[in-house]
């Protein structure tokens, strides 16, 4: 006897999700090529978040699509603790050479999430390598997303995210966000005011000793709570105050990653180096599960000198370096290089950037953003119901053929790179109608 019921929507615990209201009003994806889905009712939607923000050459990329097939035939698994694959140590070498001199180092985890945790690993083994084992207090910042395991959500900074689970790492504190509307509403790029906001950091270091405090996390750019921007000047003054007091700075690259802002790094792009750099999503164009940590060769220098067991780090996972996922991976940086793809989302940038403040002056708009290819919509809570003016643009955006992701009153934008100017123009004409309808 089967227990199975076609379209029960109470079975799949769904993440992130309003999954008691879902059933009434399902969004269900069949299939996906280019920048576009296909609903179940056989509707083209268009992709303008590359999902989740990782697929950033679009779906169904041929290449990455192949590897997997491929792979699956050749090797499905192999572990990675005491035995390797080829394959595993030329991604690894691959990614160290997209990302900035001194980060040689790969780690590889399964999600954004699993990076998190494992730089933070990473950093308190370091300074106890060092004979520094004082260092132990983590520091995030207020509004920041660093995923859902317990490290995450600890030196994260959303309260939804945390209230709820009691127990989160002790030790931790927060700098304050850089959100400031009142003062850089409507900026093109980066934001003029807050980089002194980095001054939070020197407040800690003299609150709790800096001898305490291992690490510092940020997201360069801040994509999960709205898009909020780095302020000018910002990262170079955390790398600053970090470096006057030997803190380890690291960069949560989980969005920004791989092209989203121009750049194979966020780190790229600003100009400033981390000492950890986190990622995922992006590494395999999202097609198969996986992360990368970047670690900075004097971090793993100290593990590979001072550990005095034969096991430098206890940590890993079973699938790191899953055969599938490297093959993705491989298959995703091959595909970024062969259609010069970061430089892509850089020349489209600028146009982007119009297209994002074409919105102003529309209803309810009270902020927007952009940077690279990400964009923000900042709207005006509804009185008594924050977060359900947004909620309504994409549910309607949806019917009208295209993704968004939205937080709180926020709307956020990151397509593939292959988006053509003209899907540009249809993406926002759309937006705004969208816009000009909604009270
Ligand atoms: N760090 C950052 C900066 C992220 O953006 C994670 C860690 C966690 O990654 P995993 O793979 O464990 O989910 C993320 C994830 C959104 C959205 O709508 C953003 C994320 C995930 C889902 C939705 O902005 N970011």
């Amino acid at each position: 006897m089967t227990r199975h019921k076609a379209n029960d929507f109470s079975s799949f615990w769904m993440p992130f999700t309003p999954n008691r209201d879902f059933a009434a009003d399902p969004r269900l994806i069949v299939a996906a090529d280019g920048m576009y889905y296909t609903s179940h009712d056989g509707r083209k939607i268009m992709d303008a978040t590359a999902g989740l923000w990782c697929v950033n050459a679009g779906h169904n990329a041929p290449r990455v699509t192949e590897a997997v097939k491929r792979q699956v035939e050749t090797l499905d698994f192999a572990p990675h603790f005491n035995f390797g694959t080829p394959q595993a140590f030329d991604l690894a070498t691959r990614l160290a050479g997209l990302f900035p001199a001194g980060l040689d180092h790969v780690f590889f985890t399964n999600s954004g999430s699993e990076s998190v945790d494992t730089a933070l690993k990473i950093a308190l083994h370091y300074h106890r390598m060092r004979g520094d084992a004082s260092r132990t207090r983590l520091i995030g910042r207020e509004r920041g997303y660093h995923g859902t395991g317990f490290g995450g959500i600890s030196v994260g900074g959303i309260v939804n995210n945390r209230k709820h689970f009691g127990g989160m790492l002790t030790g931790v504190d927060h700098l304050r966000h850089t959100h400031d509307p009142e003062r850089n509403a409507f900026t093109r790029g980066c934001p003029e005011h807050g980089a002194d906001r980095a001054e939070d950091l020197e407040r800690l270091c003299a609150l709790h000793d800096p001898s305490t405090i291992a690490a510092v996390i940020v997201e360069p750019m801040a994509g999960s709570t709205g898009v909020l921007l780095p302020p000018r000047g910002y990262l170079e003054r955390l790398r600053e105050i970090c470096d006057r007091h030997g803190i380890l700075l690291i960069f949560d690259e989980v969005i920004t990653a791989f092209g989203r802002l121009g750049h194979a790094s966020a780190a790229e792009h600003f100009g400033v180096t981390p000492d950890i750099i986190t990622t995922a999503k992006g590494l395999t164009n999202g097609v198969v599960p996986m992360g990368a940590v970047i670690v900075d060769e004097r971090i793993y220098a100290s593990a590979m000198e001072r550990a005095d067991t034969p096991i430098e780090l206890f940590h890993g996972y079973t699938y790191s370096a899953h055969p599938l996922a490297v093959a993705a991976a491989t298959a995703a940086l091959d595909t970024y290089a062969s259609d010069d793809l970061f430089a892509r989302a850089r020349s489209l940038a600028p146009t982007w950037e119009a297209a994002v403040h074409s919105l102003r002056g529309l209803p309810h708009v009270i902020d927007l953003r952009n940077l690279g290819l990400v964009g923000a919509i900042e709207l005006a809570p509804r009185p008594g119901a924050p977060g359900k003016r947004a909620w309504e643009a994409m549910t309607r955006a949806w019917e009208a053929g295209l993704m968004l992701r939205v937080t709180g009153d926020i709307i956020a934008l990151s397509p593939p790179f292959i988006i053509s100017e003209a899907e540009i123009e249809t993406l926002f004409s759309r937006l705004a109608d969208i816009l000009r309808t909604i009270d």
